[in-house]
């Protein structure tokens, strides 16, 4: 302790030591001077942050540990961190002196944070929900503990060439190395595949037990990654699993020569965190993800129980009582037949005591209503690489059946909507409700379709088991650090605590009527167009005017989000100033950004579609000064923290019902953007946050949506809107593929089909209205910035320290382990 204690108060949070530690790794450990490249640099500077995050670090599992605390465990197949520098500084309060102490070694911190590479570990809203609650949770002083995998490729990196999006794979832990986790070797945990079991009862004792042997092992070696509250002393821990062989190689093949087939094995165990899946809503039902969802799910239950153990002892009536493990779409769900297997195999629980347990401590977050996202998994392939969990999932479906039977003995129908075991397939989706005390959904209209349309009979068997919490955003990382020029206007206008408590910021309300502050408002959000205009000169080669509207759009490309939607008004635009239709007109800047699944071809096609009508009106002389499209490549993290302080409009114009909650949508308001968007998510929480003036709302409603889809009609609607025809002419003039014949033609045949889900036409006609709309309020800086300001202002609901609260007020039920972090008024 007292050799901690000098260590601790040596390593000092001042500039002087912070740039002797930079120097020491630079040379001492790296063998390199301040002219090494900026790789290099970030590494040595990484290093001596985190020799500051160290005590804490510790400190707060010494903590843990001492005294038995109710814990959550957040289990999750993703965790989308970003970059993690300038978010580490921040919540240490290191930012400054880390500034100071670069200009001492001659260099610009802006500079290092910029060779950071995206920890890219997810796919879109969900991985970084889960990066944002584990954010949250420290700055409130709660015990949460995330668990996930450690992809060896992340995200993959998007390029587009000729239009086309190409994937290249992202070795992010490279290149700087990723310095911020620490292999814990130590809590390495040995995890089964295959195999088969064995039933027995001991004729002693009577009691029944099952054997799982002849299982393929892997190991699944722990990397921790620190995450610091906001400057409070607490760094909880995200636990990430990586797969290894237990022997390096086997032997006996290499001794008979056979030098492939020894290391054969090793390579075999090892892909199974090599790769993150990229598929956002929907499964490909590929065995590798079965395995990746289980060695999550095996490793950190054990990971639990054991620490648990070994703190406890086997006091097992408390456990309940001191553990939540909260599921992350049903991605973990095998969670709820794991720990009934450890509960009764490995530590002699009868059926229904393991049962009371498992559903004591089980809670579930559903992501989306997609049925194309809904997993489920063949019983043939379940039994051949889980066999044991293959037996408890029938029997715990065949009790829930009977259990049906007894509640509704006259409608044998609803066993069948209800199981968890159907026509040889595992429905996750209804393993998890089964087996959870709660289930949320992540925004209110989201929660309400759930109870009504995908888990009606749950509702009815259990209806206090659903509630809804509405999604969130950490305000340090989307509001504070990414936006300095508006931080420091807004710790001048209400004082710092908003970074802490983000409903402060109502007190900008009067303000959004104040002429002065608006023009302030409105110099910080010109600069960071500046800045944004910059970087796309500089990647892309393409001037844009910061005075324009920027109007975005970024996020997973999908066809429910309808980047469709947006590319045809943006042609209808196009279609006006080639028709000199421009009085009155406000230049626009259109910013689209997104990746497509990989194996999606549609989505990859709109990527396409999207490029070449970007190019076309990019180059055509008449729309300068007017109009600009651009597609930034590589949306990620790091890429949302230039574009949201730098947006104008907030494009959010799903087909209503489809968006869960959106994430997106609460950051790019957050600085001070202003929605255009459908009744749909957590839009409609932010219109009701901002109201109806700040907001351009249209579409259909989403029960609106379900009615239309049964007579629509895209061929009428075309014939009854003049502009949406001419639109559709460029489309079939082959307009923006004049060298590529026939390309769009699936996007033409999509956008007429009787059978659009998303129902594209139904809305263009009220979409282009709300765009004029939208127009005119720009023309009119004054009240522009009044909706922008009143955006900000009402931002706080946003927050995730809120939607956490709500999660511990109504789920988890934990206590705080220190202070909740409190900013300075
Ligand atoms: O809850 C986080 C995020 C929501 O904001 C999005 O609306 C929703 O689409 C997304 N869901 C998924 C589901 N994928 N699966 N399964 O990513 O979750």
């Amino acid at each position: 302790e007292a050799i901690l204690a000098e260590l601790t108060e040596q390593t000092g949070n001042d500039a002087e030591r912070l740039a002797r530690d930079i120097a020491h790794y630079l040379f001492k450990t790296q063998g390199r001077t301040l002219a090494a490249p900026v790789e290099y640099l970030f590494e040595a500077v990484a290093w001596a942050v985190r020799d500051r995050v160290m005590p804490d670090w510790h400190a707060t599992w010494q903590r843990l540990k001492r005294q038995p605390t109710r814990r959550l465990y957040y289990l999750s197949m993703e965790f989308l961190i970003g970059r993690s520098l300038a978010a580490i500084a921040f919540n240490l309060d290191l930012a400054e002196p880390l500034r100071e102490a670069l200009l001492v070694l001659g260099k610009e911190i802006e500079a290092i944070e910029e060779a950071e590479r995206d920890a890219g570990l997810g796919n879109g809203g969900l991985g970084r929900l889960a990066a944002c609650f584990l954010e949250s949770a420290a700055t409130l002083a709660l015990p949460v503990m995330g668990y996930g995998l450690r992809y060896e490729y992340g995200m993959f990196r998007q390029a587009i060439r000729n239009g086309y999006q190409v994937e290249e794979p992202e070795r992010w832990l490279r290149q700087p190395a990723f310095p911020w986790e620490l292999e814990r070797r130590e809590y390495t945990r040995k995890i089964r595949f295959g195999g088969r079991t064995h039933h027995y009862i001991d004729p002693e004792t009577g009691r029944f037990y099952v054997h799982w042997d002849h299982a393929e092992v892997v190991l699944a070696v722990p990397y921790d990654i620190p995450v610091p509250g906001y400057r409070n002393g607490v760094v909880n821990t995200l636990r990430l699993w990586s797969a290894q062989a237990p022997n390096e190689f086997n032997l006996d093949k290499f001794n008979e020569g056979d030098y492939f087939e020894a290391v054969d094995a090793r390579i075999a165990a090892e892909n199974l965190t090599l790769v993150l899946y990229p598929n956002d809503a929907s499964v490909l039902g590929k065995e590798l993800r079965l395995r990746q969802q289980y060695f999550l799910v095996a490793a950190s239950l054990q990971d639990a129980v054991t620490q648990w153990l070994d703190h406890c002892g086997p006091e097992w009536h408390r456990f309940a009582e001191l553990h939540c493990f909260q599921l992350n779409d049903t991605h973990p769900a095998l969670a709820v037949a794991e720990l009934m297997r450890i509960l009764i195999d490995e530590h002699h629980f009868g059926w229904d005591e393991a049962w009371r347990l498992t559903t004591r401590v089980t809670a579930y977050t559903n992501h989306t209503l997609l049925p194309e996202a809904l997993e489920t998994w063949p019983g043939e392939m379940v039994r051949r690489i889980l066999p044991r969990h293959w037996e408890i999932i029938v029997e715990i479906d065949r009790r829930f059946r009977f259990s049906i039977q007894l509640r509704w003995p006259d409608e044998p129908s609803r066993q069948e909507r209800l199981a968890i075991v159907s026509s040889d397939r595992v429905r996750m989706a209804h393993l998890a409700v089964h087996g959870s005390f709660a289930v949320n959904g992540v925004s209110r209209l989201h929660t309400d379709l759930l109870v009504t349309t995908l888990f009606p009979d749950f509702a009815e068997l259990s209806p206090g088991k659903f509630t809804a919490i509405t999604n969130g955003v950490t305000p340090r990382r989307w509001l504070a650090l990414c936006n300095p020029g508006l931080k420091t206007l807004l710790d001048e206008a209400v004082g710092s605590g908003w970074v802490t408590d983000l409903d402060r910021l109502t007190a900008l309300l009067p303000l959004s009527q104040d002429a002065a502050f608006r023009e302030r408002f409105a110099a910080v959000k010109r600069e960071n167009k500046v800045k944004l205009a910059q970087q796309i000169a500089h990647e892309g080669g393409i001037k844009v005017d910061p005075a324009a509207l920027f109007d975005v759009q970024v996020k997973r490309i999908h066809e429910y989000k309808r980047q469709l939607l947006n590319a045809l008004h943006v042609i209808h635009l196009y279609d006006r100033i080639k028709h000199g239709e421009t009085d009155g007109w406000t230049p626009r800047v259109v910013i689209f950004g997104g990746k497509a699944a990989p194996g999606y071809a549609f989505a990859k096609l709109i990527v396409k579609f999207l490029n070449n009508v970007a190019e076309v009106i990019t180059k055509d002389p008449q729309t300068e000064g007017l109009l600009q499209v651009v597609f930034l490549p590589d949306y990620r993290v790091s890429a949302m923290e230039k574009i949201a302080p730098a947006a104008d409009l907030s494009e959010q114009i799903s087909t209503a019902g489809a968006e869960a909650s959106g994430t997106g949508n609460m950051k790019l308001m957050m600085n001070g953007a202003i929605t255009i968007g459908t009744y749909d998510g957590a839009n409609i929480e932010i219109l009701e946050a901002v109201g109806e003036a700040h907001f351009f709302r249209f579409g259909l409603l989403a029960d609106e949506v379900q009615a239309r889809r049964t007579d629509y009609d895209p061929i009428a609607i075309v014939q009854q809107d003049g502009a949406l025809a001419r639109v559709i002419g460029y489309l079939q003039r082959e307009f923006f593929n004049p060298f590529e014949p026939g390309i769009f033609q699936p996007i033409l045949d999509r956008l007429f089909s009787p059978n659009d889900p998303w129902l594209v036409l139904a809305d263009f006609a009220s979409y282009r209205a709300a765009q004029e709309a939208a127009a005119a309020h720009y023309r009119a800086p004054a009240r522009w910035f009044e909706s922008a300001v009143r955006n900000v202002a009402m931002s706080g609901r946003f927050s995730s320290d809120r939607t956490l609260i709500e999660y511990n007020q109504r789920i988890w039920h934990l206590a705080a382990i220190g202070e909740p972090a409190r900013s300075a008024t």
